[in-house]
């Protein structure tokens, strides 16, 4: 048996999986070990007919994920930085693509590539003691996970030009005001928080929640005529759905639904 700690923990329970990053002496910061096992637990993450909801964290109570890690950068010739760049966008994508809503519960440091990983969820809630930024220029380096990309699309071109060019680091309030973070709350009930609110979208229509997820992202790629016209799709498909019947009788019935994820 190794004695080597795995940089990546992910529980799952009543629908709901914790994937912790648990590099804490280096601040939870992505080298290529952390990554590979990101992508593995991901793989399996997606295979898993049980999930409904991840919250993905960073292990301690400092930081989220302070980066991609520096010291191994700092060997890289362009040949393996492409190498490493394309293994994060590979992880980021498949991270994104996960069918069930991703939740990133930001427990300290989200700066480079963990606010790239952060901007890869679906939501976003922050500690009180969260800091994000896109601080690469400080390393003569710029965004190399998505984060040129993501972070304007989430915050809008400006605000995420500033950022990136300034490195400038966001507390966790002006990341709410920023539309960065959902909301804020204490570092100690940050993770109970998000287990509540996972909790009860772990609790809705399955199906439904999956659908309208694939039909934010599509949307969002899309001209709006477009993305309404899969909104239109994906909701009449759900009529063919037991979980879709089975809500709105229930409703009828005055009684709480009973969803088979069918
Ligand atoms: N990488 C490696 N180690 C890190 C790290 C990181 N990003 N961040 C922190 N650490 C390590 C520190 O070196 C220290 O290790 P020891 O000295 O104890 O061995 C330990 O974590 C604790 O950190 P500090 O002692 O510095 O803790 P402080 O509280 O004093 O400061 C800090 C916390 C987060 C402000 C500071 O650690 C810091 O500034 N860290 C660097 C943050 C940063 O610049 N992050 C962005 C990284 S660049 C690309 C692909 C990807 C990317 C770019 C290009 N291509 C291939 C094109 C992405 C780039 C990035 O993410």
């Amino acid at each position: 048996m190794s004695d080597v700690a795995p940089s990546v923990i992910v529980e799952l329970e009543h629908g709901v999986a914790v994937l912790t990053v648990n590099r804490p002496a280096a601040l939870n910061a992505l080298n290529s070990t952390v990554l590979l096992e990101l992508e593995q637990a991901i793989a399996a993450l997606a295979a898993d007919p049980a999930l409904r909801v991840l919250i993905v964290t960073g292990a301690g109570s400092k930081s989220f994920i302070a980066g991609a890690d520096i010291v191994e950068m700092s060997g890289y010739t362009p040949q393996a930085a492409r190498r490493f760049a394309t293994l994060g966008h590979r992880v980021l994508a498949a991270l994104e693509a996960l069918p069930v809503p991703v939740i990133a519960a930001v427990n300290g440091f989200c700066l480079g590539g963990g606010c790239e990983l952060a901007l890869a969820c679906d939501l976003i809630y922050a500690a009180d003691n969260a800091r994000f930024g896109q601080p690469e220029v400080n390393l003569g380096l710029m965004p190399g996970f998505g984060g040129t990309q993501r972070l304007a699309r989430r915050i809008g071109a400006a605000r995420a030009a500033e950022l990136i060019y300034t490195a400038r680091q966001v507390k966790a309030e002006e990341a709410r005001t920023i539309g960065l973070a959902l909301e804020v709350y204490p570092n100690a009930e940050l993770l109970q928080k998000v287990r509540e609110l996972a909790a009860g979208i772990a609790s809705k229509g399955p199906v439904a929640v999956r659908a309208a997820k694939l039909a934010i992202a599509r949307g969002l790629d899309a001209p709006l005529s477009v993305g309404n016209a899969l909104e239109v799709e994906a909701f009449a498909n759900l009529f063919d759905s037991a979980d879709a019947r089975e809500g709105m009788i229930a409703f009828v019935e005055k009684r709480t639904a009973q969803f088979r994820n069918a």
